[in-house]
């Protein structure tokens, strides 16, 4: 397993504060990282001074989908593989499963019928791709990626991106199942838009991993909300709101109500969160806090809202939080694949 020094970018208060999160990582049953032939207290004696154990591969996914999505993604990361190809890997498996109504292929479609999608890349190097508003194409996340890779833009939507994923040689298919055509029709019949977070407990998929190489990468794919007006976009494939990454500091991704997690940037404000010093699970809560304020601030409806944060730094450390109970998601490490219940505001 990986021991590694770190980091420059934390002073030594903030290691202490560290060390001590680990420890209580340890109590709630996170496994930090141990030689195998050394036992768990002389690990945290090595950190005791001041030595930073890296834990790594990791990767985490929001939801429970996230358990198989992190085994395809663990196919790349467990050959010592890019974190980069182990997310897009990880997040094709449920965009591609016609099970999953609320990514990619049997996605549910917009007011219109006509299923939209949204998804984003982003790499160590901060190199980012994104499409918005997509059709027809199964794996927006390799749009996204072929965008990052090869044209000088970031970010294409509609019309121009179905343009360039063909010429780029994605096929075109129907993407509206039998089954979220028969649910959008029942839905046509009172027309009431209400997003419902946790539907069937899943929803986007948002996905951060940090490579045997210490390297971070992520990538978020999403149908959006369900019956939303045509041409909507959500937070999920807007760098900065849905995802973020900072090789020097962390990642971290969004599920929810995409308008609110956009109001507050909220994946770039975790991550710089963590540039401050703060764990994953205390950057997660701290945005989870603002999204909560602003929310209030409008009189906005908490208990209809759902927004669910997941982080991670260099340290392969990770954490989670939510606004209201129900949201989970997976990590997977060379120890096992576990899906854990994020704490949230509101019970
Ligand atoms: C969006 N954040 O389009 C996405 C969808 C989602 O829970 O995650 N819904 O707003």
């Amino acid at each position: 397993m990986e021991h590694e020094l770190l980091y420059p970018f934390f002073k030594r208060s903030e290691m202490t504060k560290r060390r001590n999160f680990i420890k209580s990582g340890l109590a709630l049953g996170v496994v930090v990282a141990a030689n195998p032939l050394t036992s768990c207290a002389e690990s945290i004696e090595k950190v005791e001074e001041a030595t930073f154990l890296v834990r790594k591969p990791v990767v985490l996914s929001t939801w429970r989908f996230g358990i198989e999505a992190n085994e395809e993604a663990w196919k790349v990361l467990g050959q010592a593989g890019a974190a980069i190809d182990a997310v897009e890997q990880g997040v094709k498996l449920v965009e591609a499963d016609p099970n999953e109504r609320s990514v990619g292929y049997g996605g549910r479609p917009d007011r219109d019928g006509r299923v939209t999608l949204d998804a984003c890349i982003m790499d160590h190097n901060a190199n980012i791709g994104s499409v918005a508003s997509l059709e027809h194409i199964k794996h927006p996340v390799s749009v996204a990626r072929a965008i990052m890779e090869k044209t000088p833009h970031v970010m294409i939507v509609g019309d121009g991106a179905l343009q360039f994923a063909l010429e780029q040689g994605f096929p075109k298919e129907n993407l509206l199942t039998p089954e979220s055509e028969a649910e959008w029709k029942e839905w046509l019949v009172n027309s009431e838009y209400k997003p419902i977070a946790n539907i069937e407990n899943h929803d986007t998929i948002g996905m951060i991993a940090l490579d045997e190489h210490g390297n971070l990468s992520g990538a978020c794919t999403t149908s959006g909300m369900a019956y939303k007006m045509h041409g909507r976009v959500g937070d999920s494939p807007i760098i900065g709101a849905g995802l973020y990454v900072d090789n020097e500091v962390g990642a971290a991704t969004a599920t929810g109500h995409g308008e609110e997690v956009i109001r507050v940037v909220g994946a770039h404000l975790v991550v710089h969160l963590m540039r401050q010093g703060k764990s994953p699970q205390a950057a997660c809560k701290e945005a989870v806090e603002l999204i909560k304020h602003k929310l209030e601030l409008r009189n906005g409806n908490l208990e209809e809202t759902q927004i669910g944060f997941i982080a991670l730094n260099k340290n392969g450390e990770h954490g989670a939080y939510a606004l209201n109970t129900g949201f989970n998601y997976a990590v997977k490490d060379m120890d096992g694949n576990m899906l854990v219940d994020a704490e949230s505001l509101r019970r």
